[in-house]
């Protein structure tokens, strides 16, 4: 009587275990983690109330060649598309890193990276697996001001694509997109804006505190303690 008690358990276990493992396996891709995307944002709870890519960052899955951040293959991921969302946005110069995170390491045909329409970086995979850190430094010479970066991972072994869309300021460094006119001997102006706490700043961005102008020496997300006088191993004043 007990034993047939235990094997009744056991049965009726068996079930779950069918169901849980293959919805275990579908959710194991890829995303841009840093600096944060959209559905990194969503994952860290920087934005609230995203459904989906708040749980599964990794899971902005579609089909090839979409012009798009969410993959379009799941309707709860939408809300990566959502311009009007209060996506924290990155001040950047024109040299960006993009590190990517992935929980299946998926063969890959190719990274590309687009502004609009316009492809500005292409990796290829070499049909291989990814190999940590996967990181692609990007030139964005010749953009400016607020721009929505779409980064592609296209892999090898299906016929999907993973997205992600990271929100940029591109102003300050190396760039020579509009030349300043010459009337003046002093630097050329801070396009970074003023500093603020709770902001990404990446490598080479520009922000003014105190009167001061700074450049970004680390990435990081400023936090109210760190401002640039304080922070000489995040901030060089220029
Ligand atoms: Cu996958």
């Amino acid at each position: 009587m007990k034993l047939t008690r235990k094997a009744a358990l056991v049965m009726a276990a068996v079930p779950v275990i069918v169901f849980v493992t293959p919805v275990g396996s579908a959710s194991a891709h890829g995303y841009v983690s840093s600096p944060p995307s959209r559905q990194a944002q969503c994952a860290s709870g920087v934005v609230p109330n995203c459904g989906g890519p708040q749980w599964e960052p990794q899971s902005a899955e579609g089909n090839k060649g979409l012009v798009t951040c969410s993959g379009e293959d799941r309707q709860d991921f939408a809300v990566l598309n959502d311009d009007s969302k209060p996506w924290q946005v990155t001040s950047t110069g024109t040299s960006l890193t993009m590190t990517w995170t992935f929980t299946a390491r998926h063969r890959t045909r190719d990274y590309e990276y687009f502004i609009g329409n316009t492809r500005v970086h292409f990796v290829d995979g070499g049909n291989a697996a990814p190999v940590d850190p996967v990181r692609h430094t990007i030139n964005l010479n010749g953009f400016s001001g607020r721009q929505k970066l779409r980064a592609v991972w296209n892999i090898a072994d299906t016929v999907k694509a993973f997205y992600s869309c990271v929100d940029i300021n591109i102003g300050g460094t190396g760039g020579n997109p509009t030349p300043p006119p010459t009337t003046t001997t002093t630097t050329s102006p801070p396009v970074g804006g003023t500093w603020a706490p709770n902001t990404y700043y990446a490598v080479g961005a520009q922000v003014t505190y105190g009167g001061s102008s700074y450049r970004c020496l680390q990435a990081h997300t400023s936090l109210t303690g760190w401002e640039p006088p304080n922070a000489a191993s995040l901030w060089q004043k220029i």
